[in-house]
């Protein structure tokens, strides 16, 4: 078994919008879906780069299908190719996770008996970040004359949420310079200017004509090779993009057209491109013995994450389903500071670095949304894109019935990202010791969430105690609810963390303390307040140590999941929203998800009993797709390796055997990243705290061996676990 590369035997057209999720190919610039270049009946082609949203009925704003550099059309003998004409006699994909190169290889006859053996290859360069190459090898079995037409398409087409179809670029202009070809388009609503340039040679064989087509919108390289029987001939096509985002609207084109001067050919470009890659895995790379399932999909999962990483950017987030696909539209949840970023932190400090910048250059808009409702400080929007601004959708279709609209809470009542986004900003700070960092931004992330926390706090007299009420909490089956223990608990972490951050800032960077103090109104009446949240916070549990999902959790009724087995759908298509809401089933194990964040708080007697109590009450299967690698490494932390294998797993085979039916709309994000951590600090048992780090592996019986690695306080570690009698 190649443990580096996801192969496709053959090609099943009823799975093919999944499979473009999981041939997608980037470079943390952009990333374009696995489709086919000729096209495909109702293939869901895009391009997305960082950043370049526009506004789009019901959600918002999302990420705008960029202008298609893939057409690559080829005619044998005056025969159009493609796999739903003719027959196709052998296809085989494979994408090379080591260097990002995905490869398609075709042996097709068309309706008339022409029959030729063809190549494609393509990557997004990780060494030039504006630059996408394509390869293309026709081998004739019979003289031909072999036509082929390469375009820039300028009017791609977004799947709008309802399934209606947007178009979100204004056409500018296009033309021909030296033989190259240009388009420039412009978003619409967000006014982003993109110039997209394209080459096309013939590196091999007889090319006896060559046109550009000034089709608008579709501007065109129309070439005519000449190859004898069994003759092979190659095309190399190059395209570079560049946006307003990147250099000024003047000059997108003119960059676009320069860059490809910068690519003198495919080979260059692609060892380039592999070196790169190089870096990357080993700084990244995990090492599986004993389960070849398990390190290719880990491998696969890691390379989803690498490929959408802002590695040049930090004015963007990793959305919820990457850059692959139209899912969730490009906005970024809790899903990047819980699930992905420890990954980043460990492998990529510097990349962590950028999502962290994210949220801090955003938090003026947090200002805003904590004011809008009422209240002081930071308020993170539960979506986010560009701006900061709250974009979650306030209705969306209904998933049973996409007729009927239904009220989506979670932008107005889901606040715990406030606290996830402080407690990733610590957990970069605890790893890296990057205190430049602390002073400079993370500091007054985490401060003014606290400043939120303890504004939003609610007072309830009768029972003297402070509570967040009407709230949802990580588990999303479950929507207004009082007390959600996952949410007051990160609450107060966040507020105690916000005392100590202050402490540190007084001993080490006093003039950044009363800058921050005067700039945040951070005084003492202010500062008693939070005191006193932290210490008359309520946080519902029984007294043998069971943490309590939620206030009248218990009162909700107890189901038998077992009973409902064999199931095909969650738990919510099974009862309906209101009736789940009515269950105590989860969508996710909050509590033992807190369990984790703050793992020093609990004894191994707690949290055995909370996870005895919790795990049969998830909807592991078909719940989120965030729970399973947190179940994994809860299992772990309860001697139970092989409970925690079967979770993990899941979570590894999330995309590849697109188990909830949605891989067509992206990449789990949240579960590619758990993965990592369920590996890491799951069977590797990786703690670490301010002080140092330690290990306490519990491999699955079946590993052999284990090896991982990540920085510690600026040095590179290296963790090798053999099993015993390995
Ligand atoms: O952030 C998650 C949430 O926890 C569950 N619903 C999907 C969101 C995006 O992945």
């Amino acid at each position: 078994m190649n443990l580096w590369t996801i192969q496709e035997a053959d090609f099943t057209p009823a799975t093919q919008h999944h499979k473009e999720t999981i041939f997608t190919t980037g470079n943390g610039y952009l990333a374009t879906r696995g489709t086919f270049e000729e096209g495909f009946p109702n293939d869901r082609r895009a391009t997305f780069l960082h950043g370049v949203f526009d506004a789009a009925p019901l959600v918002v704003t999302e990420l705008a299908n960029a202008p298609d550099w893939l057409p690559f059309e080829i005619f044998l003998n005056g025969e159009r190719f493609a796999l739903d004409r003719g027959s196709v006699i052998s296809f085989e994909r494979a994408l090379d996770l080591r260097n990002g190169v995905l490869t398609r290889r075709v042996e097709w006859e068309s309706p008339r008996g022409e029959r030729a053996a063809i190549v494609f290859e393509r990557f997004a360069s990780l060494a030039a970040l504006h630059a996408l190459f394509l390869r293309v090898r026709v081998t004739p079995q019979h003289a031909s004359e072999i036509h082929v037409r390469a375009g820039l398409n300028g009017t791609p087409i977004s799947e709008g949420s309802q399934g209606e179809r947007l178009l979100h670029w204004n056409w500018q202009g296009q033309g021909a310079r030296d033989g190259n070809v240009f388009l420039q388009a412009r978003t619409f609503h967000s006014d982003i200017e993109l110039g997209a340039a394209m080459r096309v040679t013939t590196t091999l064989g007889n090319e006896v004509a060559r046109e550009f087509w000034d089709v608008r919108g579709e501007p065109t390289l129309a070439l005519r090779v000449n190859a004898g029987a069994g003759e092979t001939v190659m095309f190399e096509k190059t395209v570079s993009y560049y946006t307003s985002r990147d250099v000024e609207k003047a000059r997108v084109v003119e960059c676009a057209l320069q860059e490809l001067d910068a690519h003198k050919n495919w080979a260059s470009a692609y060892q380039a491109n592999a070196d790169a890659w190089q870096e990357e895995w080993e700084r990244t790379d995990v090492v599986i013995e004993g389960d070849e399932e398990a390190q290719l999909a880990l491998r696969f999962n890691l390379f989803q994450m690498l490929i959408a990483a802002p590695r040049h950017d930090d004015r963007v987030n990793i959305g919820a389903k990457t850059l692959s696909g139209f899912g969730y539209r490009g906005h970024a949840f809790w899903d990047t500071e819980i699930f992905m970023l420890p990954l980043f932190i460990y492998t990529a400090p510097h990349i962590a670095k950028n999502l962290l910048n994210y949220r801090y250059r955003l938090l003026d808009a947090a200002r805003a949304k904590a004011k809008q409702n009422g209240f002081e400080g930071a308020q993170f929007p539960w979506e986010s894109a560009d701006t900061g601004e709250e974009v979650t959708p306030t209705w969306l279709p209904h998933y049973a019935d996409r007729t009927k609209l239904i009220r989506i809470w979670t932008g107005d009542i889901e606040i715990h990202i406030s606290a996830d986004i402080a407690y990733a900003a610590h957990q970069y700070w605890v790893a890296t010791g990057d205190y430049e960092w602390l002073i400079a931004k993370g500091a007054e992330l985490i401060l003014d969430t606290a400043k939120f926390w303890a504004a939003r706090a609610e007072w309830n007299n009768a029972n003297a105690r402070y509570e967040y009420n009407d709230v949802i909490g990580p588990d999303e089956y479950h929507e207004h609810v009082n007390n959600n223990y996952y949410t007051n608990r990160l609450a107060q972490w966040n507020l105690q963390t916000a005392f100590d951050t202050l402490n540190w800032l007084n001993e080490h960077a006093p003039k950044k303390a009363r800058e921050l103090e005067a700039r945040l109104g951070l005084n003492a009446a202010r500062l008693d307040k939070w005191r006193d949240v932290i210490a008359k916070m309520y946080l519902p549990a029984l007294p043998n140590g069971l943490l309590l999902q939620f206030q009248d959790y218990l009162q909700r009724t107890d189901v038998d999941l077992a009973a409902l087995e064999p199931r095909t759908i969650s738990v919510q298509q099974h009862f309906g929203i209101e009736g789940t809401n009515e269950t105590q089933v989860l969508k996710q194990p909050d509590v033992l998800m807190l369990m984790y964040l703050l793992q020093n708080n609990f004894s191994e007697k707690q949290v055995r009993l909370n996870y005895d109590f919790y795990t049969p009450r998830t909807d592991h299967t078909f719940g989120s797709s965030l729970g399973p690698s947190i179940q994994a490494i809860m299992a772990c932390k309860v001697g139970k390796p092989d409970d925690a294998y079967e979770h993990f797993i899941r979570a590894l085979r999330a995309d590849l055997y697109d188990v909830r039916g949605n891989a067509h709309d992206g990449i789990h994000g949240a579960s590619a990243g758990g993965t990592w951590q369920a590996v890491v600090f799951g069977f590797g048992g990786l703690r670490v705290t301010k002080e140092g780090w330690s290990i306490e592996p519990r491999l699955p019986h079946h590993w052999t061996r284990l090896q991982f690695r990540f920085f510690y306080h600026g040095k590179q570690e290296i963790v090798e676990i053999v099993a015993d009698g390995g």
